[in-house]
Protein backbone atom coordinates (compact mmCIF):
# COMPACT_ATOMS: atom_id res chain seq x y z
CA UNK A 1 0.00 0.00 0.00
CA UNK A 2 1.08 3.42 -0.82
CA UNK A 3 1.04 6.06 2.43
CA UNK A 4 1.02 9.54 2.48
CA UNK A 5 2.90 10.98 6.15
CA UNK A 6 0.65 14.23 6.70
CA UNK A 7 1.50 15.32 9.82
CA UNK A 8 -0.96 18.24 10.02
CA UNK A 9 0.48 21.15 8.23
CA UNK A 10 0.36 22.14 4.96
CA UNK A 11 -1.15 20.97 1.43
CA UNK A 12 -1.11 17.26 1.15
CA UNK A 13 -4.75 17.25 -1.17
CA UNK A 14 -2.40 18.25 -3.66
CA UNK A 15 0.00 15.17 -3.48
CA UNK A 16 -3.01 13.08 -3.19
CA UNK A 17 -4.86 14.59 -6.09
CA UNK A 18 -1.75 14.07 -8.04
CA UNK A 19 -0.61 10.41 -7.02
CA UNK A 20 -4.65 9.74 -8.26
CA UNK A 21 -4.68 11.46 -11.00
CA UNK A 22 -2.00 9.07 -12.12
CA UNK A 23 -4.75 5.86 -11.37
CA UNK A 24 -2.78 5.22 -8.24
CA UNK A 25 -4.22 5.21 -4.79
CA UNK A 26 -3.06 6.48 -1.56
CA UNK A 27 -3.42 6.55 2.08
CA UNK A 28 -3.29 8.58 5.02
CA UNK A 29 -0.51 7.33 7.57
CA UNK A 30 -3.65 7.59 10.79
CA UNK A 31 -0.62 6.10 13.51
CA UNK A 32 2.69 4.62 13.54
CA UNK A 33 1.29 1.37 12.46
CA UNK A 34 0.64 2.35 9.27
CA UNK A 35 4.29 3.75 8.67
CA UNK A 36 5.26 0.07 9.55
CA UNK A 37 3.35 -1.76 7.53
CA UNK A 38 3.47 0.80 4.65
CA UNK A 39 5.46 -0.47 1.45
CA UNK A 40 5.99 3.09 -0.17
CA UNK A 41 5.74 5.97 2.09
CA UNK A 42 6.17 9.67 0.60
CA UNK A 43 6.20 12.64 3.02
CA UNK A 44 5.24 16.11 1.69
CA UNK A 45 6.22 18.65 4.66
CA UNK A 46 5.68 22.09 3.97
CA UNK A 47 6.14 24.29 6.93
CA UNK A 48 8.64 25.03 9.86
CA UNK A 49 11.10 22.50 10.33
CA UNK A 50 10.51 23.24 14.29
CA UNK A 51 6.81 22.52 14.60
CA UNK A 52 7.10 19.47 12.15
CA UNK A 53 9.95 17.54 14.39
CA UNK A 54 7.60 18.53 17.00
CA UNK A 55 4.41 17.62 15.33
CA UNK A 56 6.23 14.05 14.62
CA UNK A 57 7.25 13.34 18.06
CA UNK A 58 3.61 14.47 19.79
CA UNK A 59 2.55 11.31 16.91
CA UNK A 60 4.97 9.05 17.77
CA UNK A 61 5.90 8.61 14.49
CA UNK A 62 9.77 9.17 14.88
CA UNK A 63 11.27 6.06 15.86
CA UNK A 64 8.70 4.38 13.25
CA UNK A 65 10.02 6.33 10.41
CA UNK A 66 13.60 6.00 11.56
CA UNK A 67 12.99 2.20 11.23
CA UNK A 68 11.38 2.70 8.07
CA UNK A 69 13.99 4.67 6.42
CA UNK A 70 16.57 1.67 7.55
CA UNK A 71 14.59 -1.00 6.07
CA UNK A 72 15.11 0.43 2.80
CA UNK A 73 11.80 0.45 1.58
CA UNK A 74 10.69 3.08 -1.09
CA UNK A 75 10.19 6.65 0.53
CA UNK A 76 9.87 10.30 -1.03
CA UNK A 77 10.48 12.91 0.92
CA UNK A 78 8.99 16.59 -0.72
CA UNK A 79 10.55 19.79 0.32
CA UNK A 80 10.34 19.60 4.23
CA UNK A 81 10.32 16.13 3.63
CA UNK A 82 13.94 15.90 2.59
CA UNK A 83 14.95 18.40 5.44
CA UNK A 84 13.38 15.81 7.90
CA UNK A 85 15.98 13.59 7.32
CA UNK A 86 19.35 15.50 8.22
CA UNK A 87 20.41 15.95 11.44
CA UNK A 88 19.78 19.37 12.34
CA UNK A 89 18.63 22.79 10.56
CA UNK A 90 19.58 26.50 11.37
CA UNK A 91 15.93 26.97 11.19
CA UNK A 92 15.27 24.91 14.71
CA UNK A 93 18.08 25.58 16.67
CA UNK A 94 17.92 22.44 19.37
CA UNK A 95 16.00 20.51 17.45
CA UNK A 96 17.01 16.95 15.49
CA UNK A 97 15.86 15.89 12.58
CA UNK A 98 15.44 12.17 11.95
CA UNK A 99 19.42 11.94 11.36
CA UNK A 100 18.85 9.44 8.22
CA UNK A 101 21.64 11.28 6.43
CA UNK A 102 24.71 13.31 7.72
CA UNK A 103 24.61 16.66 7.57
CA UNK A 104 22.32 20.17 8.20
CA UNK A 105 19.79 21.98 6.88
CA UNK A 106 21.21 25.59 6.08
CA UNK A 107 19.30 28.93 5.44
CA UNK A 108 20.26 30.77 1.94
CA UNK A 109 22.75 33.12 2.41
CA UNK A 110 22.70 35.25 -0.71
CA UNK A 111 21.89 38.57 -1.87
CA UNK A 112 18.86 37.50 -4.21
CA UNK A 113 15.69 37.44 -3.00
CA UNK A 114 14.61 34.59 -0.10
CA UNK A 115 12.51 32.40 -0.24
CA UNK A 116 13.72 30.67 -3.44
CA UNK A 117 10.71 30.90 -4.94
CA UNK A 118 9.70 29.67 -8.54
CA UNK A 119 10.76 27.04 -11.39
CA UNK A 120 14.00 26.31 -11.40
CA UNK A 121 16.40 23.41 -13.31
CA UNK A 122 18.26 20.21 -12.04
CA UNK A 123 21.40 19.34 -12.72
CA UNK A 124 20.92 15.45 -12.82
CA UNK A 125 24.61 14.13 -11.20
CA UNK A 126 24.03 10.54 -11.09
CA UNK A 127 21.17 7.98 -12.77
CA UNK A 128 17.80 7.44 -10.98
CA UNK A 129 14.58 6.08 -11.71
CA UNK A 130 12.32 9.25 -11.32
CA UNK A 131 14.09 11.23 -14.28
CA UNK A 132 13.01 8.41 -16.33
CA UNK A 133 11.07 9.39 -19.61
CA UNK A 134 12.24 13.02 -18.89
CA UNK A 135 14.12 15.06 -21.25
CA UNK A 136 16.68 16.65 -18.20
CA UNK A 137 15.82 20.77 -19.21
CA UNK A 138 12.22 20.60 -17.67
CA UNK A 139 11.64 22.88 -14.78
CA UNK A 140 10.35 21.75 -11.48
CA UNK A 141 8.83 24.35 -8.52
CA UNK A 142 11.00 25.41 -5.48
CA UNK A 143 9.41 27.60 -2.46
CA UNK A 144 12.02 27.53 0.07
CA UNK A 145 14.00 29.61 2.60
CA UNK A 146 16.64 26.24 3.33
CA UNK A 147 18.16 23.44 1.76
CA UNK A 148 20.43 20.98 3.03
CA UNK A 149 23.79 20.10 3.06
CA UNK A 150 25.05 16.71 3.04
CA UNK A 151 28.09 15.72 4.11
CA UNK A 152 27.98 12.39 2.32
CA UNK A 153 28.67 13.69 -1.62
CA UNK A 154 27.36 10.45 -2.89
CA UNK A 155 23.84 11.07 -1.62
CA UNK A 156 23.63 13.95 -4.16
CA UNK A 157 21.13 13.37 -6.92
CA UNK A 158 20.53 17.22 -8.39
CA UNK A 159 22.13 20.52 -7.71
CA UNK A 160 20.05 23.41 -8.72
CA UNK A 161 21.65 27.04 -8.80
CA UNK A 162 20.46 30.28 -6.59
CA UNK A 163 23.08 32.68 -5.82
CA UNK A 164 24.94 29.36 -5.41
CA UNK A 165 24.98 25.42 -6.36
CA UNK A 166 22.75 24.13 -3.44
CA UNK A 167 21.59 20.35 -3.37
CA UNK A 168 17.94 19.97 -4.69
CA UNK A 169 17.57 16.07 -4.22
CA UNK A 170 18.96 13.28 -2.78
CA UNK A 171 19.40 9.60 -3.02
CA UNK A 172 20.65 6.57 -0.98
CA UNK A 173 19.20 3.56 -2.41
CA UNK A 174 14.83 3.37 -2.59
CA UNK A 175 14.95 6.63 -0.14
CA UNK A 176 14.34 9.51 -2.79
CA UNK A 177 13.70 12.90 -1.42
CA UNK A 178 13.33 16.40 -3.41
CA UNK A 179 13.67 20.12 -2.30
CA UNK A 180 11.29 20.82 -5.39
CA UNK A 181 7.36 20.17 -5.35
CA UNK A 182 6.74 17.12 -7.87
CA UNK A 183 3.07 17.43 -7.39
CA UNK A 184 2.83 21.55 -8.31
CA UNK A 185 5.35 20.99 -11.33
CA UNK A 186 3.14 20.32 -14.52
CA UNK A 187 3.76 17.19 -16.47
CA UNK A 188 7.65 17.04 -15.34
CA UNK A 189 6.30 16.65 -11.91
CA UNK A 190 3.87 13.83 -12.22
CA UNK A 191 5.88 11.98 -14.36
CA UNK A 192 8.58 11.96 -11.43
CA UNK A 193 5.82 10.68 -9.19
CA UNK A 194 4.95 8.26 -11.92
CA UNK A 195 8.61 6.98 -11.88
CA UNK A 196 8.66 6.89 -8.28
CA UNK A 197 5.32 4.47 -8.05
CA UNK A 198 6.52 2.32 -11.08
CA UNK A 199 9.31 -0.64 -9.66
CA UNK A 200 11.49 -2.43 -11.74
CA UNK A 201 12.89 -0.03 -14.17
CA UNK A 202 16.40 0.94 -14.89
CA UNK A 203 17.64 4.33 -13.83
CA UNK A 204 18.55 6.11 -16.69
CA UNK A 205 20.41 9.17 -17.40
CA UNK A 206 18.27 11.84 -19.17
CA UNK A 207 19.45 12.95 -22.42
CA UNK A 208 20.02 16.60 -21.30
CA UNK A 209 22.74 16.87 -18.67
CA UNK A 210 22.18 21.01 -17.39
CA UNK A 211 25.80 22.48 -16.28
CA UNK A 212 24.07 25.12 -14.25
CA UNK A 213 20.62 26.17 -13.70
CA UNK A 214 18.49 29.36 -13.64
CA UNK A 215 15.21 30.58 -11.61
CA UNK A 216 11.92 31.22 -14.44
CA UNK A 217 10.25 35.02 -14.22
CA UNK A 218 6.95 33.76 -13.29
CA UNK A 219 3.33 34.59 -15.48
CA UNK A 220 0.78 34.09 -12.83
CA UNK A 221 -3.20 34.12 -13.95
CA UNK A 222 -5.37 36.26 -11.51
CA UNK A 223 -9.18 35.22 -10.81
CA UNK A 224 -11.08 37.61 -8.63
CA UNK A 225 -14.27 35.94 -7.98
CA UNK A 226 -17.21 37.55 -6.17
CA UNK A 227 -20.67 36.24 -5.95
CA UNK A 228 -23.35 37.94 -8.86
CA UNK A 229 -26.64 39.77 -7.36
CA UNK A 230 -28.05 36.20 -7.99
CA UNK A 231 -25.79 34.39 -5.74
CA UNK A 232 -23.40 32.90 -8.76
CA UNK A 233 -20.28 32.38 -7.70
CA UNK A 234 -18.20 33.32 -10.88
CA UNK A 235 -14.22 35.28 -11.79
CA UNK A 236 -14.98 39.10 -12.18
CA UNK A 237 -12.49 41.91 -13.28
CA UNK A 238 -12.81 45.38 -12.21
CA UNK A 239 -11.19 48.56 -13.83
CA UNK A 240 -9.62 50.53 -11.27
CA UNK A 241 -11.64 47.90 -8.62
CA UNK A 242 -15.19 48.52 -9.64
CA UNK A 243 -16.62 45.28 -10.74
CA UNK A 244 -19.82 46.69 -11.73
CA UNK A 245 -21.43 46.92 -15.54
CA UNK A 246 -24.36 48.52 -16.43
CA UNK A 247 -25.24 47.93 -12.50
CA UNK A 248 -24.27 44.24 -12.58
CA UNK A 249 -21.12 42.41 -11.56
CA UNK A 250 -18.99 41.47 -14.68
CA UNK A 251 -18.90 37.59 -15.31
CA UNK A 252 -15.84 36.33 -17.06
CA UNK A 253 -16.50 32.75 -16.58
CA UNK A 254 -16.44 29.56 -13.96
CA UNK A 255 -13.52 29.50 -11.06
CA UNK A 256 -12.22 26.31 -11.34
CA UNK A 257 -12.66 26.11 -14.95
CA UNK A 258 -10.59 29.04 -15.94
CA UNK A 259 -8.20 27.87 -13.80
CA UNK A 260 -7.52 24.50 -15.66
CA UNK A 261 -7.67 26.51 -18.85
CA UNK A 262 -4.99 28.90 -17.77
CA UNK A 263 -2.91 25.55 -16.30
CA UNK A 264 -3.23 24.02 -19.62
CA UNK A 265 -1.57 27.49 -20.97
CA UNK A 266 1.10 26.89 -19.24
CA UNK A 267 0.39 29.23 -16.12
CA UNK A 268 3.30 28.99 -13.91
CA UNK A 269 0.69 29.94 -10.94
CA UNK A 270 -3.10 30.46 -10.46
CA UNK A 271 -4.17 33.26 -7.77
CA UNK A 272 -7.88 33.42 -6.59
CA UNK A 273 -8.88 36.26 -4.90
CA UNK A 274 -12.47 36.64 -3.21
CA UNK A 275 -12.63 40.23 -3.20
CA UNK A 276 -15.62 40.34 -0.84
CA UNK A 277 -13.94 38.68 1.80
CA UNK A 278 -13.44 41.41 3.78
CA UNK A 279 -17.19 41.40 4.42
CA UNK A 280 -17.88 37.77 4.08
CA UNK A 281 -17.74 35.05 6.86
CA UNK A 282 -14.97 33.32 4.90
CA UNK A 283 -15.72 29.99 6.72
CA UNK A 284 -19.12 30.22 5.73
CA UNK A 285 -18.24 31.06 2.23
CA UNK A 286 -18.13 27.35 1.32
CA UNK A 287 -18.38 27.76 -2.49
CA UNK A 288 -14.81 29.31 -2.14
CA UNK A 289 -13.34 26.51 -0.82
CA UNK A 290 -15.44 23.78 -3.27
CA UNK A 291 -13.32 26.26 -6.06
CA UNK A 292 -10.15 25.41 -4.77
CA UNK A 293 -11.10 21.95 -3.80
CA UNK A 294 -11.72 21.32 -7.38
CA UNK A 295 -9.35 23.01 -9.22
CA UNK A 296 -6.53 21.34 -6.89
CA UNK A 297 -8.16 18.13 -8.30
CA UNK A 298 -6.45 18.80 -12.03
CA UNK A 299 -4.70 21.89 -11.77
CA UNK A 300 -0.44 20.92 -10.68
CA UNK A 301 0.93 24.40 -10.14
CA UNK A 302 0.82 26.46 -6.89
CA UNK A 303 -1.92 28.11 -6.21
CA UNK A 304 -2.67 30.99 -3.98
CA UNK A 305 -6.04 32.41 -2.10
CA UNK A 306 -6.67 35.60 -0.84
CA UNK A 307 -9.74 37.43 0.86
CA UNK A 308 -11.14 37.24 4.47
CA UNK A 309 -8.18 36.02 6.06
CA UNK A 310 -8.75 37.76 9.14
CA UNK A 311 -10.11 36.84 12.68
CA UNK A 312 -13.83 37.12 13.01
CA UNK A 313 -16.53 36.07 14.54
CA UNK A 314 -20.09 34.64 12.95
CA UNK A 315 -23.12 35.33 13.61
CA UNK A 316 -23.59 33.02 16.15
CA UNK A 317 -21.05 34.45 18.07
CA UNK A 318 -18.18 31.78 17.58
CA UNK A 319 -14.81 33.30 16.95
CA UNK A 320 -12.55 31.88 14.65
CA UNK A 321 -8.84 32.95 14.11
CA UNK A 322 -7.03 34.20 10.98
CA UNK A 323 -4.88 31.25 11.34
CA UNK A 324 -7.84 29.03 11.25
CA UNK A 325 -9.11 30.39 8.21
CA UNK A 326 -5.46 29.78 6.26
CA UNK A 327 -5.39 26.14 7.88
CA UNK A 328 -9.06 25.44 5.59
CA UNK A 329 -7.72 27.12 2.58
CA UNK A 330 -4.44 25.35 3.11
CA UNK A 331 -6.30 21.84 3.57
CA UNK A 332 -8.57 22.66 0.53
CA UNK A 333 -5.60 22.61 -2.28
CA UNK A 334 -4.17 26.44 -1.46
CA UNK A 335 -0.12 26.33 -1.44
CA UNK A 336 -0.26 30.38 -0.44
CA UNK A 337 -2.67 33.01 1.69
CA UNK A 338 -2.77 36.12 0.58
CA UNK A 339 -3.72 38.38 3.24
CA UNK A 340 -4.69 42.13 1.98
CA UNK A 341 -6.73 44.71 4.72
CA UNK A 342 -5.60 43.10 7.59
CA UNK A 343 -2.17 43.18 7.14
CA UNK A 344 -2.60 46.83 6.94
CA UNK A 345 -3.97 46.81 10.50
CA UNK A 346 -1.42 44.69 11.50
CA UNK A 347 1.48 46.86 10.35
CA UNK A 348 -0.81 50.30 11.25
CA UNK A 349 -0.65 48.62 14.98
CA UNK A 350 2.90 47.40 14.72
CA UNK A 351 4.03 51.29 14.02
CA UNK A 352 2.05 52.55 16.92
CA UNK A 353 4.17 50.60 19.36
CA UNK A 354 6.91 49.27 17.23
CA UNK A 355 6.85 45.73 19.06
CA UNK A 356 5.79 42.42 17.40
CA UNK A 357 3.77 40.53 19.31
CA UNK A 358 3.63 37.04 17.77
CA UNK A 359 -0.05 36.54 17.71
CA UNK A 360 -0.62 38.56 13.98
CA UNK A 361 -1.67 36.51 11.33
CA UNK A 362 1.07 37.07 9.06
CA UNK A 363 3.25 36.12 12.16
CA UNK A 364 1.05 33.03 13.43
CA UNK A 365 0.32 31.36 9.65
CA UNK A 366 4.37 32.02 9.04
CA UNK A 367 5.20 30.13 12.41
CA UNK A 368 3.27 27.07 11.45
CA UNK A 369 3.30 27.36 7.49
CA UNK A 370 6.43 28.95 6.54
CA UNK A 371 7.49 32.64 5.58
CA UNK A 372 6.55 31.38 1.88
CA UNK A 373 3.16 30.23 2.65
CA UNK A 374 2.17 34.06 3.16
CA UNK A 375 1.87 36.64 0.88
CA UNK A 376 0.85 40.18 1.37
CA UNK A 377 -1.40 41.82 -1.05
CA UNK A 378 -1.24 45.39 -1.54
CA UNK A 379 -3.59 47.73 -2.56
CA UNK A 380 -1.84 50.87 -3.49
CA UNK A 381 -3.12 54.38 -5.12
CA UNK A 382 -1.09 57.09 -6.10
CA UNK A 383 -1.26 60.41 -3.62
CA UNK A 384 0.34 63.23 -5.36
CA UNK A 385 2.38 66.39 -3.54
CA UNK A 386 3.89 69.05 -4.36
CA UNK A 387 7.36 68.62 -2.45
CA UNK A 388 8.75 65.77 -0.55
CA UNK A 389 8.29 67.49 2.42
CA UNK A 390 4.87 68.21 2.36
CA UNK A 391 3.97 64.31 3.83
CA UNK A 392 5.94 61.96 6.58
CA UNK A 393 5.06 59.06 3.86
CA UNK A 394 7.73 57.88 1.51
CA UNK A 395 7.10 59.83 -1.30
CA UNK A 396 9.51 59.07 -4.92
CA UNK A 397 9.79 61.71 -7.44
CA UNK A 398 7.58 60.94 -10.26
CA UNK A 399 7.75 60.79 -14.89
CA UNK A 400 4.04 60.91 -14.70
CA UNK A 401 2.64 64.26 -13.32
CA UNK A 402 -0.34 64.57 -11.13
CA UNK A 403 -3.19 66.61 -12.29
CA UNK A 404 -2.01 69.77 -11.41
CA UNK A 405 1.80 69.20 -12.56
CA UNK A 406 2.60 67.73 -9.05
CA UNK A 407 6.25 66.01 -9.23
CA UNK A 408 5.98 63.75 -6.24
CA UNK A 409 3.60 60.92 -5.26
CA UNK A 410 3.21 58.29 -2.73
CA UNK A 411 1.30 55.15 -2.61
CA UNK A 412 -1.37 54.78 -0.03
CA UNK A 413 -2.01 51.74 1.55
CA UNK A 414 -5.80 51.19 0.82
CA UNK A 415 -8.15 48.36 2.68
CA UNK A 416 -11.45 46.62 1.84
CA UNK A 417 -10.93 46.18 -1.99
CA UNK A 418 -9.69 49.94 -2.08
CA UNK A 419 -12.51 51.48 -0.55
CA UNK A 420 -10.80 52.92 2.90
CA UNK A 421 -7.33 54.89 2.20
CA UNK A 422 -5.26 54.60 5.40
CA UNK A 423 -2.37 56.88 6.38
CA UNK A 424 0.31 54.40 5.44
CA UNK A 425 2.69 54.58 2.65
CA UNK A 426 3.08 50.97 1.07
CA UNK A 427 6.98 51.24 0.90
CA UNK A 428 6.63 51.09 4.60
CA UNK A 429 4.00 48.87 5.01
CA UNK A 430 5.91 46.23 2.65
CA UNK A 431 8.85 46.92 5.26
CA UNK A 432 7.19 45.89 8.38
CA UNK A 433 5.20 43.12 6.60
CA UNK A 434 8.49 41.22 5.65
CA UNK A 435 10.09 41.67 9.64
CA UNK A 436 6.42 40.24 10.40
CA UNK A 437 7.46 37.54 8.31
CA UNK A 438 5.89 37.49 5.56
CA UNK A 439 7.24 35.88 2.33
CA UNK A 440 6.07 37.55 -0.59
CA UNK A 441 4.62 40.57 -1.77
CA UNK A 442 2.08 40.68 -4.87
CA UNK A 443 1.85 44.18 -5.54
CA UNK A 444 -1.30 45.35 -7.26
CA UNK A 445 -1.48 48.94 -8.47
CA UNK A 446 -5.77 50.80 -8.51
CA UNK A 447 -4.64 53.69 -10.85
CA UNK A 448 -3.16 50.95 -13.18
CA UNK A 449 -5.88 47.87 -12.37
CA UNK A 450 -7.81 47.18 -15.56
CA UNK A 451 -6.24 50.14 -17.91
CA UNK A 452 -4.48 48.12 -20.12
CA UNK A 453 -1.92 50.85 -19.88
CA UNK A 454 0.64 48.86 -18.60
CA UNK A 455 2.68 47.91 -15.05
CA UNK A 456 3.36 51.14 -12.84
CA UNK A 457 7.20 50.56 -13.03
CA UNK A 458 7.79 53.63 -10.24
CA UNK A 459 5.77 51.80 -7.71
CA UNK A 460 7.10 48.46 -8.57
CA UNK A 461 10.50 49.52 -8.40
CA UNK A 462 10.14 51.60 -4.86
CA UNK A 463 8.79 48.29 -3.43
CA UNK A 464 11.26 45.93 -4.67
CA UNK A 465 14.08 48.30 -3.58
CA UNK A 466 12.68 48.37 -0.27
CA UNK A 467 12.59 44.37 0.41
CA UNK A 468 14.41 41.43 0.02
CA UNK A 469 11.38 39.19 -0.19
CA UNK A 470 10.36 37.89 -3.51
CA UNK A 471 7.36 40.60 -5.42
CA UNK A 472 4.62 40.25 -8.10
CA UNK A 473 3.94 42.74 -10.02
CA UNK A 474 0.23 43.34 -10.59
CA UNK A 475 -2.10 45.82 -12.69
CA UNK A 476 -2.12 47.05 -15.94
CA UNK A 477 -0.64 44.67 -18.40
CA UNK A 478 -2.69 45.28 -21.12
CA UNK A 479 -0.37 43.23 -23.96
CA UNK A 480 2.60 41.07 -24.02
CA UNK A 481 5.41 43.50 -24.55
CA UNK A 482 4.23 45.27 -20.82
CA UNK A 483 5.80 41.83 -19.43
CA UNK A 484 8.78 42.08 -21.19
CA UNK A 485 9.17 45.92 -19.96
CA UNK A 486 8.29 44.99 -16.26
CA UNK A 487 11.22 42.01 -16.35
CA UNK A 488 13.90 44.16 -18.01
CA UNK A 489 13.38 47.52 -15.90
CA UNK A 490 12.54 46.00 -12.57
CA UNK A 491 13.61 42.93 -10.44
CA UNK A 492 10.38 41.56 -9.72
CA UNK A 493 10.42 37.48 -9.73
CA UNK A 494 6.94 37.63 -11.20
CA UNK A 495 4.21 39.00 -13.00
CA UNK A 496 0.63 38.75 -12.68
CA UNK A 497 -2.29 39.74 -15.30
CA UNK A 498 -6.16 38.97 -15.18
CA UNK A 499 -8.18 40.89 -17.59
CA UNK A 500 -6.29 40.29 -20.78
CA UNK A 501 -6.11 36.48 -20.27
CA UNK A 502 -9.90 36.46 -19.52
CA UNK A 503 -11.06 38.07 -22.82
CA UNK A 504 -8.51 36.31 -24.38
CA UNK A 505 -6.73 39.33 -25.96
CA UNK A 506 -3.69 37.64 -25.47
CA UNK A 507 -3.17 33.79 -23.72
CA UNK A 508 -0.02 32.67 -21.17
CA UNK A 509 1.23 31.26 -24.51
CA UNK A 510 1.76 34.05 -26.30
CA UNK A 511 3.38 36.00 -23.20
CA UNK A 512 5.92 33.13 -22.76
CA UNK A 513 6.60 33.23 -25.96
CA UNK A 514 7.82 37.02 -26.23
CA UNK A 515 9.92 36.84 -23.15
CA UNK A 516 11.51 33.31 -24.78
CA UNK A 517 14.99 34.81 -25.69
CA UNK A 518 14.78 37.59 -23.27
CA UNK A 519 14.66 36.85 -19.61
CA UNK A 520 14.45 33.19 -18.09
CA UNK A 521 10.95 31.55 -18.82
CA UNK A 522 9.36 28.35 -18.27
CA UNK A 523 7.94 26.74 -21.81
O1 LIG B 1 -8.60 42.48 2.05
O2 LIG B 1 -7.59 40.34 2.78
O3 LIG B 1 -10.02 40.46 2.26
O4 LIG B 1 -8.30 40.61 0.47
C1 LIG B 1 -9.11 41.04 -0.58
C2 LIG B 1 -8.34 40.84 -1.84
O5 LIG B 1 -9.20 41.12 -2.92
C3 LIG B 1 -7.14 41.75 -1.95
O6 LIG B 1 -6.04 40.98 -2.43
C4 LIG B 1 -7.52 42.78 -3.01
O7 LIG B 1 -6.43 43.07 -3.86
C5 LIG B 1 -8.60 42.06 -3.80
N1 LIG B 1 -9.67 42.96 -4.25
C6 LIG B 1 -10.58 43.54 -3.47
N2 LIG B 1 -11.44 44.25 -4.24
C7 LIG B 1 -11.04 44.11 -5.51
C8 LIG B 1 -11.69 44.68 -6.69
O8 LIG B 1 -11.20 44.55 -7.81
N3 LIG B 1 -12.80 45.36 -6.48
N4 LIG B 1 -9.25 42.90 -6.59
C9 LIG B 1 -9.92 43.29 -5.52
C10 LIG B 1 -8.03 43.26 -6.80
C11 LIG B 1 -6.42 43.25 -8.24
C12 LIG B 1 -5.62 42.31 -8.95
C13 LIG B 1 -6.01 42.24 -10.39
C14 LIG B 1 -4.85 42.94 -11.02
C15 LIG B 1 -4.65 42.63 -12.45
N5 LIG B 1 -7.67 42.76 -7.96
O9 LIG B 1 -5.43 41.10 -8.38
O10 LIG B 1 -6.25 40.96 -10.72
O11 LIG B 1 -5.01 44.34 -10.82
O12 LIG B 1 -5.67 43.13 -13.21
P1 LIG B 1 -5.44 43.54 -14.71
O13 LIG B 1 -4.40 42.63 -15.26
O14 LIG B 1 -6.76 43.31 -15.38
O15 LIG B 1 -5.04 44.98 -14.71
P2 LIG B 1 -8.67 41.02 1.97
Amino acid sequence: MIMLLDYGAGNVRSVVNAIESLGETIKRVTCAEDIKHAEKLIFPGVGNFGSMMKMLKEKNYIRVLQEYLESGRPFLGICLGLQALFETSDEAEGINGLGFIRGTVKRFDIDLSVPHIGWNGLSIQKPSVIFNRLEGDEKFYFVHSYHVAPLDQEVVLTTTDYGYEFVSSIQKGNIIATQFHPEKSGGAGLRILKNFLTSGEKPLMPQVVNRGTRLSKRIIACLDVRSTDQGELVVTKGDQYDVRENGDVRNLGKPAELAKWYYEEGADEITFLNITGFRDFPLEDMPMLEVLEKTSENVFVPLTIGGGIRDYTDKDGRTYTALEVASKYFRSGADKVSIGSDAVLIAEAYLKTGVTTGKSAIEEIARIYGNQAVVISVDPRRVYVDSPNDVSHHVIETQIKGPNGEKYCWYQCTIKGGREGRDLDAVTFVQICERLGAGEVLLNCIDRDGTNSGFDIELIQAVKNAVSIPVIASSGAGCAEHFVEVFTLTEVESALAAGIFHRKEVSVGEVKKLLSGKVEIRL
